[in-house]
C-alpha cells in the first residue's frame, strides 16, 4: 500500500454528518500517522467551488473528484459519482459506502477503530445512502439531523472533536422528539398540498419535518396520484430541484433537467434565471409539459391554417 502523503490541511463537507465524521476521522489518522494536529476546514458546496487551492498537500473527503483536485499529493476519499478519472492525485472512491465509511477503511488499515466508531460509522452510512431497509434506519436519521439541527462546528465543538461522544449523546432525544412531533404534523399538512407539476409529478412543500421522510412516507403510503414526487430548495443564487420515486422513475425527470442521481433519488439544479420557488414550480411545470404544449400548438397552427384556407376558399 502507497503510504498517505502528509496533509498541510483536511477538507470536509460542512452539510452533514457524513462529512463531519470523515473529517474528525481523517484528522485522527493524519495523527496517528504523522503526530502533528492537522487543521480541518468545512466548507458548503458553494463556498467550496470557489476556494483557492493552495496547500502543497491535502487530504479532501465527501467532494466530488474534479480536475482541479487533481494535484501531487492530493487524496480524495469521495463517493460521489465523477466522471473525471485522476492522474496526480490519489482518488480513494467507492459510490456504495459513504466518505465516512471509507475513511474509517484507511483508518482501519492503520490500527484505529472501536466498538464506538464501527456503530457510529454504520449509523452514519445507513443516513448517508439512506437505507431505509435497515433496523437502525430511524435512529440513524435521528444521528444525521444532529448535524442539521445544530449545524458542523458546533457539534465539533461540544464533542471536543471526540466523534465517539456522539453515540447517545443527550441531544439524540431532542431529535426523536422532533421526529415524532414533527413529522406527523408535516406530513398530514403536506399530503393536503400536492401541487401538480405534470401528469407524472407532483410538487410537495413542506412547513415542518423532515423533508426526507415527509417525502418517502407520501410514496409509501401512495398518498398522491404521482409517481415521482419533486420538493424545491432554495441554494445561494439557484433553486435545486430534489425528485424521489418508487420505481425508477426520479432520475428519468431529473435527466430532463440536466440533473442525475440515483433511479428513486435524484436532482437538478434549475437554471440561473429561477429565481425562487415559485419560479422553480413554474419552470418544472413548463418544461415537463412542453411536448403537450408543441402538440397543442400544432394543433393551433393547423387550426389557422384551415381557418385561412376556409378563408380562402369562402373568397369569391
Ligand atoms: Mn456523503
Amino acid at each position: 500500500m502507497t503510504p498517505l502523503p502528509k496533509p498541510d490541511v483536511i477538507l470536509t463537507h460542512e452539510s452533514d454528518l457524513d462529512g463531519l465524521l470523515s473529517g474528525c476521522l481523517l484528522q485522527r489518522l493524519a495523527f496517528k500517522l504523522f503526530g502533528t494536529e492537522t487543521p480541518l476546514e468545512a466548507y458548503h458546496y458553494n463556498f467550496w467551488k470557489q476556494r483557492e487551492l493552495r496547500e502543497r498537500s491535502a487530504w479532501v473527503a465527501d467532494f466530488t473528484f474534479e480536475p482541479r483536485l487533481d494535484r501531487e499529493d492530493w487524496v480524495i476519499i469521495d463517493h460521489h459519482v465523477t466522471e473525471g478519472t485522476p492522474k496526480k492525485a490519489r482518488l480513494i472512491h467507492d459510490t456504495n459506502r459513504s466518505a465516512g465509511s471509507l475513511c474509517y477503511a484507511l483508518c482501519q488499515e492503520h490500527g484505529l477503530q472501536s466498538p464506538a466508531l464501527d456503530r457510529l460509522v454504520h449509523l452514519n452510512n445507513v443516513a448517508d445512502l439512506f437505507l431505509e431497509e435497515d433496523p437502525d434506519f430511524e435512529l440513524a436519521g435521528d444521528y444525521a439531523n444532529l448535524v442539521k439541527n445544530y449545524q458542523f462546528w458546533n457539534l465539533h465543538a461540544l464533542l471536543g472533536g471526540q466523534i465517539e461522544k456522539m453515540l447517545d449523546h443527550p441531544l439524540l432525544e431532542v431529535m426523536a422528539v422532533k421526529r415524532r412531533v414533527e413529522n406527523p404534523l408535516g406530513f398530514e399538512w403536506s399530503k393536503g398540498n400536492v401541487k401538480e407539476i405534470s401528469p407524472q409529478v407532483g410538487y410537495v412543500d413542506t412547513v415542518v419535518g423532515n423533508n426526507n421522510l415527509v417525502v418517502h412516507q407520501l410514496l409509501e403510503e401512495r398518498a398522491t396520484k404521482f409517481p415521482v414526487l419533486v420538493t424545491l430548495f432554495r441554494r445561494v443564487n439557484s433553486v435545486f430541484a430534489s425528485f424521489r420515486s418508487r420505481n425508477g422513475e426520479a432520475i428519468k425527470v431529473a435527466e430532463k433537467f440536466q440533473g442525475g442521481g440515483h433511479p428513486n433519488a435524484a436532482g437538478a439544479m434549475l437554471p440561473k434565471s429561477v429565481r425562487n420557488v415559485n419560479e422553480g414550480i413554474e419552470y418544472l411545470r413548463q418544461t415537463l409539459n412542453i411536448k403537450k404544449e408543441t402538440h397543442q400548438s400544432r394543433l393551433n397552427s393547423l387550426e389557422s391554417l384551415f381557418a385561412v384556407l376556409e378563408a380562402e376558399q369562402k373568397q369569391p
